[in-house]
């Protein structure tokens, strides 16, 4: 069943620096202007990464437990915190995440060559996270970066059982150096393989860098939701810098209004997440 398009605003992520891309929110005024803004656009989640005071990736509890209650002041949307973090943070800090209380973390299902670099997620971690937020009552987002992620995530919840709230929401990663590539066919294939998952879980998908308009579009033709954001995407066309989030969540509002399915409000979106 065809219904209305969750949008999930990234904004900020762990991997941009902000001498190099200015409209860049690292500040917690900065971050709460960008929510409430995508908000008011059609975004229902905000995907969290902080920064410290010198714009650095930083997983510092106080301010995590202080950006969640700011956006819960000023917005009503639902609230995800990256327990991925940068990829040198260590396990401990990321599980820590979890003491900041959000509504959604996300929980990476498998290690990733990440450009240079390696995103480490060992399946003990993976299970440590997932059973934390069953206990705790926090729904996850499960990141999918490679095919065999999805494979992880049936053997997971065979073994551990159903998240929190009992729907299982992906979140297709693509076009990561060292991923799978952010092209219609591995979508599809992608979304093929859910057929393995509990039924009725849903998947969002967000194409890093030039692969984020044919992702986004494939994802809305496949009954996929959409994941936008400074996080994944700073180029808004060739030669053409991301003036902010904002701009890349209208063109996804405008996407999904084009293929008829509306940003679903949060309010929907809590009921479809069960959060
Ligand atoms: N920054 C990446 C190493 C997540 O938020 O859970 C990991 C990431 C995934 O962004
Ligand atoms: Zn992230």
């Amino acid at each position: 069943m065809t219904t209305g398009t969750l949008i999930t605003v990234a904004p900020t992520g762990a991997e941009s620096a902000k001498t190099e891309v200015p409209a860049l929110p690292v500040t917690l005024d900065e971050l709460l202007l960008t929510a409430t803004e995508c908000e008011a656009l059609g975004a229902s989640i905000i995907h969290v990464h902080i920064r410290d005071d010198e714009a650095r990736p930083t997983l510092d509890l106080g301010r995590l437990r202080a950006t969640v209650s700011a956006l819960r002041e000023s917005t009503d949307l639902i609230v995800q915190l990256s327990t991925g973090g940068a990829v040198t943070d260590p396990e401990a800090d990321r599980l820590a995440v979890l003491d900041a209380a959000p509504d959604m973390a996300s929980c990476t299902m498998g290690t990733v060559n990440f450009g240079d670099d390696v995103f480490l997620n060992r399946w003990e971690f993976i299970v440590d996270l997932h059973t934390r937020m069953q206990e705790r009552g926090i729904v996850p987002e499960y990141e999918i970066f490679d095919l065999g992620h999805l494979t992880a995530l049936r053997r997971l919840l065979d073994r551990y059982g159903l998240p929190h709230g009992g729907h299982v929401h992906v979140d297709f990663v693509m076009g990561v150096p060292g991923g799978m590539p952010g092209t219609t066919a591995t979508l599809v294939a992608a979304q093929q393989m859910l057929r393995d998952l509990p039924e009725g879980t849903t998947f969002s998908a967000t194409g890093v860098g030039r692969s984020t308009i044919p992702v986004m579009l494939a994802s809305l033709s496949t009954g996929g939701h959409l994941r936008v954001g400074m996080e994944d995407t700073v180029t808004y066309a060739k030669g053409r810098p991301v003036e902010s989030n904002m701009q890349l969540v209208a063109r996804a509002v405008g996407f999904a209004q084009l293929a008829q399915r509306p940003p679903l409000n949060t309010t929907q979106a809590r009921e479809l997440l069960g959060r």
